[in-house]
């Protein structure tokens, strides 16, 4: 049973589904098609106007991939990988777009999805063994599983900067770019933020803007992309071995392929060595791994991560003719490189070779207010047309945290993670039975091929929804002592590393007075991939499973 968009129910019949879904992003679409191939119902519900989730939201200026968009397709489906084609080694946004819509079409994925409307609540009643969603529009839709699809990058951050109602022009998102066309043409432009989103988007709106003065608080660091054309040649070859190729991811840290790990220590080489061997990664470009694997211990040893750091700030310094620029635009000795999330660039540096741009330091400066002609500094007024937010998002518990999730014993998810996000294997929250997560915190996820990690984590979900039925079970729960193992394994491994060092989105110090947690699991995917198979081989170990429910009867699974 499937009922379409039409006949969604109301308040006082709440519509009855085998499985409900947050979010029509990657991961809600391909969750849907796996649920139908079950002969499981669904319902999913979905903010944007459309599938696409990240790709749906973000279409700012300059907005791409920046993992080899071969890699970043689904592999579910050997005639949708047949049927399309990459036009761009990193394709753009609206190119990642059609991609979700062809594939929405293909599986007719938009029938079992509400558009336009926000789940604002979820609600699990431990009689009936039953989740109930509540939304925006009035909906209420009820079923034993519940996923949370709702992205790790989906609840943009705008600093409360005073006097933004002051500002007589225009300002956006970048998370929450407007669909209709924003021209910058002779416009003064401001941008605050230059992580990943900032250092794509600066370079295309210096193309187009009269002025763009660009507030930095912390430098980033950044190298070349070397984006080209994909050849049809190229994407055949891939499709070919597709199989091998994900294999191959499997046995990665971070579900990607074609970027060797390092061999050597930096001790191997001389100064003028190691020179040589950056030059030849610098001019490759690619993935960020280009240049972070380059020696081994880049992550994990200060001197090794120091000395792939002063390349990147010497490339700065020769690249950037002023020399006060190009100073501020290196990044602090004291934050390692890859300890933020790294980016790639298409002419970053080289754009503040232009005449039309400048650079502010705010954290030597630091913005006051927003005033009726633009931005207020510690030492300046900056007048400006329009104002580009790129300060980044309340990642991975943002999105969650903004529905309120709770059980009829009194549970819920604020009070679970008030202390910070614990999740068993990012998947789920002990206390929160039969409520699944997608990438949630304590997942390789955003250090991760994210496609291949929906992929994986929906497959395990749907095997242990397969399992329950199996058994005759309705009811799976986190344990408590294994979630919190796993809790403790997480930070450890991440402590071993110099990840959590910087301040980042990674450990929530974006976010005033969010706790300081490294969220994602840094242990690398296949290690995450193999645990996760042999939990599951063990009887899904560290969960309880049981029979539960007065009124319930656990789903019927059709055969395959
Ligand atoms: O966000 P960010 P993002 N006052 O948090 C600054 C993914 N992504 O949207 O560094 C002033 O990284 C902040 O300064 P600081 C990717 O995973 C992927 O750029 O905190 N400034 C920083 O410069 C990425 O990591 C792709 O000092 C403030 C910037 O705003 C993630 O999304 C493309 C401020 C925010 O950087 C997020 O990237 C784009 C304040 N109060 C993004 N608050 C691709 O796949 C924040 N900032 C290609």
């Amino acid at each position: 049973m499937s009922q379409t968009q039409d006949e969604s129910t109301t308040r006082s019949q709440p519509q009855r589904v085998d499985v409900l879904v947050v979010g029509m992003g990657f991961a809600g679409m391909y969750i849907l098609y796996c649920l139908r191939q079950r002969g499981l119902t669904a319902r999913a519900f979905e903010a944007g106007s459309d599938v696409g989730g990240t790709w749906y939201w973000n279409r700012y200026p300059g907005a791409r991939v920046d993992v080899d968009s071969v890699q970043y397709s689904y592999n579910f489906s050997d005639e949708l990988t047949q049927e399309w084609e990459w036009s761009e080694k990193f394709c753009a946004q609206p190119e990642l777009l059609r991609y979700a819509s062809f594939v929405a079409d293909k599986f007719d994925l938009r029938r079992d999805a509400k558009f336009n409307t926000r789940v604002t609540s979820a609600a699990f009643d431990k009689e009936t063994n039953l989740w109930t969603l509540e939304t925006d529009q009035g909906d209420v839709a009820t079923a034993p599983y519940c996923i949370m699809a709702t992205g790790s990058l989906s609840t943009p951050y705008k600093p409360p900067y005073p006097g933004i109602d002051d500002f007589a022009g225009d300002w956006y998102h970048t998370g929450t770019w407007p669909h209709e066309e924003v021209s910058f043409a002779g416009k003064r432009v401001g941008i605050i933020g230059t992580g990943s989103t900032g250092i794509q988007a600066i370079p295309v709106v210096a193309e187009e803007g009269n002025h763009l003065t660009v507030f930095q608080r912390t430098a980033q660091y950044t190298t070349p992309a070397r984006n080209r054309p994909m050849s049809p040649d190229e994407q055949r070859e891939f499709n070919e071995h597709r199989d091998e190729w994900i294999r191959e991811m499997y046995h990665t840290f971070n579900a990607m392929t074609g970027y060797p790990l390092p061999t050597k220590s930096i001790h191997d080489d001389s100064p003028e060595e190691r020179r040589d061997f950056f030059e030849k990664r610098w001019e490759i470009g690619g993935m960020p791994q280009a240049m972070l694997a380059t020696y081994k211990g880049v992550n994990v040893d200060m001197e090794t991560n120091t000395v792939v750091a002063d390349f990147v700030r010497d490339k700065i310094r020769e690249i950037v003719k002023d020399p006060e620029v190009a100073e501020r635009l290196c990044p602090p000795t004291d934050m390692p490189i890859g300890s933020k999330r790294p980016p790639i660039d298409t002419d970053y540096y080289e754009t503040f070779n232009r005449d039309n741009v400048s650079l502010v330091d705010i954290k030597k400066t630091p913005i006051e207010r927003f005033t009726e002609k633009g931005i207020k500094t510690a030492d300046a007024e900056y007048e400006l047309d329009a104002i580009i937010f790129a300060t980044g998002f309340d990642a991975m518990t943002g999105s969650l945290l903004a529905i309120d999730i709770q059980t009829s014993d009194g549970s819920s998810l604020k009070q679970a993670w008030s202390d910070g996000p614990n999740s068993f294997l990012g998947l789920m929250v002990a206390g929160l039975p039969n409520l699944f997560t997608i990438n949630g915190p304590g997942s390789p996820s955003v250090k991760a091929n994210m496609i291949v990690m929906i992929e994986h984590h929906t497959d395990w979900i749907m095997d242990l929804i397969d399992y329950l039925a199996a058994n005759d079970l309705n009811r799976v729960e986190a344990d408590e002592d294994a979630q919190s193992n796993w809790v403790e394994h997480a930070r450890e491994v991440a402590e071993a590393t110099l990840m959590p060092v910087a301040d980042s989105w990674y450990v929530g110090s974006n976010i005033p007075g969010k706790k300081r947690v490294y969220m994602p699991y840094f242990g690398g995917f296949e290690k995450y991939w193999k645990l996760c198979v042999e939990i599951a081989a063990d009887g899904y170990r560290g969960f309880k499973l049981s029979r539960s429910g007065t009124k319930e009867a656990p789903p019927s699974v059709a055969a395959e």
